[in-house]
């Protein structure tokens, strides 16, 4: 066993250069070959093959480093270290499978074809023996004797092309390249097809152009030809003829660093690359081949790399998150997503697994909070009187095993109010132009427990008194606690109330429980000098706050459910009524 440093091989002239990925994880096993990370000038990018076969130990730089010919950039844990031949030691050393010199020429090579290729990616124009006015288009010189793959097309049949449009992209192993089209005109068939495999001079399209601009361009076409075939390096490029570069790179400035766009962005987020073609989107040739792949639209995916370049992660990220989503997903909603934050670069961090009842509350929160326009409806209610009569009532509770809190006669003031005021039992229906009037009146409960929020329902409170509801919060609320919940024991409920008020509290907005139109968030009860027209007097006082979906009920419906539910709490007298 070994451990051999990798370094930056020859960078073709270019004196220094970016990491855009790191392509491996710590521990990943490698072969000689294998990218280990990918690299970028100005002007094209290269993947880093690795020199030798082992585990890689861990990465010696960073995402957006900058990097020169010799930095060491990763460990590897040989099995042999004879057989591993270090980038720099590689002509010094014993003869290696493809030596880290061997390999770097090659990638020299490969980087050098594709800048080329993009240099003389002014496509070669033929004319069209039987009309002058068509021009067959072919490809450029691409640098190299092997087909290179056709993966995207960037124009149709009738599409009205300037010179200098892209026509399709090619992809080799290594690089990507733009083939912009020599001449303004008319697409007027199309002859190579995504999928294809091309060499230098295969038939491309054919475009229906006026003479001038045959000739124009013919007269750019071989000054252009003739400058690039020299165009060997990078820098040889740059100072060639403005070349676009082999990977397009939007012209914003880095992301920052410490806020990369979040790792599971949901998968119909507005992606920064939305409206783009694909062959505009900033990413290398091994993330759109993974894109290919998978069939992920590469404009659909927002990259989190240096400049905004979409990397492996952000193809399986959206994947992912398209999968999780499902078809149900909030499409178009042009909500910005929340970046990540790596917080450990702040102290130290756990990371928790939420439970299944936290995914679920987390995922119904977010819907229901992004569906419903909220209105919150705040008042108390004089419950002294109620607060008495409940103390009354515990030696008989005691005797029937029930505790009567104050959470049963708000349910049964809830579904007195219900019953009064209908709109309160609706939902909004599917199609978004119908209420669904219930005849039946259940109150959900929101009960905290260990594992997160559960919402059991009270069947048909509307008919039961306060001692069954009393009982029925008490075996629902054990459910909840110990797990024991049945699916219908949370199902069919119009209606939730969610009481804080054993905890505490001044008054709370809470979040509607859709389809229902409402939920009661209560707080805790106080003491209060209260204004009885002729002195203050100390009166019990219970905060609640009405929720309700602005889409079924308008605020003075809000208004007027909130004054009888107040009533009857305030004189329990009226719930007999
Ligand atoms: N003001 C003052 N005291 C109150 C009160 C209020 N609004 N509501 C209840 N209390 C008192 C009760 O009277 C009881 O006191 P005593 O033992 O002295 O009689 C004590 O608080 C404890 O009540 P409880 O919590 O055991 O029972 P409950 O019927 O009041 O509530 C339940 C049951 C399930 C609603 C509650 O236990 C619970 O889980 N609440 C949390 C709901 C929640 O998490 N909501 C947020 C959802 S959104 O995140």
């Amino acid at each position: 066993m070994a451990v051999e440093i990798v370094t930056v091989p020859d960078l073709g002239g270019a004196e220094s250069v970016d990491v855009i990925e790191l392509s491996l994880a710590q521990g990943d096993k490698v072969a000689i070959e294998d990218s280990l990370l990918v690299l970028e000038s100005d002007k094209a990018t290269m993947d880093v093959p690795s020199p030798h076969e082992g585990t890689l130990v861990k990465y010696l730089v960073a995402d957006g480093d900058t990097v020169k010919v010799g930095d060491a950039i990763a460990e590897i844990e040989t099995a042999d270290s004879a057989v591993a031949v270090d980038t720099e030691a590689a002509s010094a050393s014993a003869p290696a499978p493809a030596s880290a010199s061997e390999k770097s020429a090659e990638v020299e090579k490969e980087v050098e074809a594709a800048v080329a290729t993009k240099t003389v990616a002014e496509p070669v124009a033929e004319p069209v023996p039987e009309s002058s006015s068509e021009q067959l288009i072919l490809v450029p010189d691409i640098g190299s004797d092997n087909p290179v793959d056709v993966i995207e097309l960037s124009v149709a049949v009738g599409d009205q092309v300037e010179e200098g449009d892209t026509l399709l992209v090619l992809e080799s192993d290594k690089a990507t390249m733009d083939v912009p089209s020599s001449h303004s005109g008319i697409v007027i068939k199309i002859i190579a097809a995504e999928g294809d495999k091309l060499n230098t001079g295969s038939e491309v399209l054919v475009l229906e152009v006026s003479s001038s601009d045959i000739n124009s361009a013919d007269a750019k076409s071989s000054d252009t030809k003739s400058t690039s075939i020299e165009s060997t390096s990078i820098e040889s490029t740059e100072a060639a003829q403005a070349p676009e570069p082999a990977i397009p790179a939007p012209a914003s400035a880095p992301a920052p660093k410490a806020a990369p766009l979040a790792q599971s962005q949901p998968a119909t987020a507005p992606a920064d690359n939305e409206g783009k073609a694909s062959s505009d989107v900033y990413a290398g040739p091994a993330v759109r081949l993974l894109a290919r792949e998978l069939g992920v639209s590469l404009e659909k995916v927002s990259g989190s790399g240096p400049r905004g370049r979409v990397q492996k992660d952000d193809v399986n990220d959206y994947v992912k998150s398209a999968l999780k989503a499902g078809p149900a997903s909030a499409a178009g909603t042009g909500i910005p997503l929340v970046p990540a934050v790596d917080f450990s670069q702040f102290g130290e961090i756990e990371t928790i697994a939420m439970s299944k009842i936290q995914k679920l509350t987390a995922a119904n929160m977010q819907r229901n909070w992004l569906n419903v326009p909220h209105v919150t409806h705040f008042d108390e209610a004089d419950i002294t009187d109620l607060e008495a009569f409940r103390k009354s009532l515990k030696d008989e509770g005691e005797k029937r095993g029930i505790k009567v809190t104050p959470v049963a006669f708000l349910i049964k003031g809830l579904a007195a109010a219900m019953q009064a005021h209908p709109e309160f039992n609706r939902s909004l229906a599917a199609d978004g132009e119908h209420f669904i009037q219930k005849r039946y009146c259940n109150i959900g409960m929101a009960v905290d427990t260990p594992r997160g929020l559960m919402v059991p329902v009270i069947k048909d409170a509307n008919e039961k008194g306060i001692w069954d509801i009393s009982a029925d919060i008490m075996a629902l609320a054990s459910s909840a606690r110990d797990g024991k919940l049945k699916p219908g024991d949370m199902q069919g409920g119009c209606f939730t109330v969610s009481s804080l008020g054993a905890i505490g509290g001044m008054g709370f907005t809470p979040i509607v429980n859709s389809p229902e139109v409402g939920i009661l968030g209560v707080s805790k009860s106080q003491m209060k000098p209260v204004w009885n027209g002729t002195e203050f007097v100390p009166r019990l006082m219970l905060p609640l706050c009405l929720s309700y979906d602005h889409r079924v009920i308008n605020g003075g419906d809000a208004g007027r459910f909130m004054t009888h539910l107040v009533k009857s709490l305030s004189d329990i007298r009226h719930l007999s009524l």
